[in-house]
């Protein structure tokens, strides 16, 4: 059984690793690039990168990004020349922004990086970029448009978002590995990460909708795990997003938002009174416990979606 699973930071980095437990180098993941971001004229790939290191068992998971026993000397350093930069790069981390521009600056694409970096950090998954071509997610709010790590790191996630924009998303088109992922896949998997600016940029790649539309035309079930639980998310901004964007922050509101995308919605037990509610919209609610604390926890719950994909099936 292939899996292609669609996902951003942290949540979409869990449900990876549940997932390439059972399935290794069946599971192929679909990075958000949106949150992609250059940094002292580095190529610096946020939501790629926590998907790789906790795939490579070298994240950090307290800090949630970045790599396991990190040390700032650089940050320090750029301090003490004056900059003091909002975005941290952790000494080790820059080692891969380097090689990484290094690659890009060669000629090699987005994919072929990725894909490089698998093979030298040894994790089974492929991981591939939505896109080759670059697009950034911007947000606006009552300070006007920001870019994407301005709003959710310099200033925290503060202000309210009235509006999400993807910049340059006309030009993406999924790459011919995306494409022969999707059409190869014997489910698609939503991971449970934010609904608006992780996962909302790779459905708006043009095409990208077709594509999961052509699979579930050939039987394949695309399944979301929802990352709002209780109304609210389990971390980041999800929840006031939803709110602000006039969505509802509960996974009612995340079912309305995918309910012309996926079969299946997958809530915790926490929200098993909303399942009648979330069916009403044409979306089935998988009940399950999706709280995923701990790499045995990881596994559960990616053992109840592919099981959930597979009776969604036959
Ligand atoms: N998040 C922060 O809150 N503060 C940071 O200084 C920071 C630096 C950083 C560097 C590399 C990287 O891959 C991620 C980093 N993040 C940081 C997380 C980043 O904001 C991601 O976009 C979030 O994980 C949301 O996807």
């Amino acid at each position: 059984m292939t899996v292609v699973e669609l996902a951003g930071g942290v949540g979409g980095a869990k449900l990876a690793e549940g997932l390439a437990a059972h399935l290794g180098e069946r599971l192929t993941v679909v990075v958000n690039t949106g949150d992609d971001l250059e940094s002292y004229g580095l190529a610096v790939w946020p939501d790629h990168d926590t998907v790789a290191y906790t795939l490579a068992d070298l994240d950090d998971e307290e800090r949630g990004w970045g790599l396991r026993g990190e040390t700032w000397t650089v940050m320090e350093r750029l301090a003490a020349l004056g900059d003091d930069p909002w975005f941290r790069l952790g000494d080790r981390d820059l080692a891969t922004h380097l090689w990484r521009t290094n690659l890009l600056q060669t000629g090699a694409t987005p994919t072929e990086v990725a894909l490089e970096l698998r093979a030298v950090l040894g994790y089974a998954p492929r991981i591939l970029p939505m896109a080759d071509t670059p697009v950034r997610t911007e947000v606006r709010t009552d300070d006007g448009w920001l870019e994407f790590q301005d709003y959710f790191v310099r200033r925290r996630q503060a202000p309210a978002v009235h509006e999400v924009r993807f910049r340059d998303i006309d030009a993406a088109r999924p790459t011919a590995e995306v494409v022969a992922a999707l059409e190869a896949a014997d489910l698609v998997v939503i991971a449970p990460s934010n609904p608006i600016v992780s996962v909302g940029p790779i459905l708006a790649v043009p095409s990208m909708l077709d594509l999961l539309e052509g699979a579930r035309r050939r039987g394949v079930a695309v399944i979301a795990v929802s990352g709002i639980v209780g109304g609210r998310a389990l971390k980041g901004p999800a929840d006031r997003m939803l709110e602000s964007l006039g969505h509802g922050s509960s996974a009612v509101g995340v079912a309305s938002l995918y309910r012309d995308v996926v079969d299946a919605l997958v809530i915790d037990r926490v929200d098993a009174a909303l399942a009648p509610e979330i069916g009403s919209l044409g979306v089935r609610a998988i009940v399950a416990d999706t709280i995923m604390g701990d790499d045995a926890s990881r596994a559960r719950v990616a053992a109840d979606v592919i099981a959930a994909g597979q009776a969604l099936r036959d």
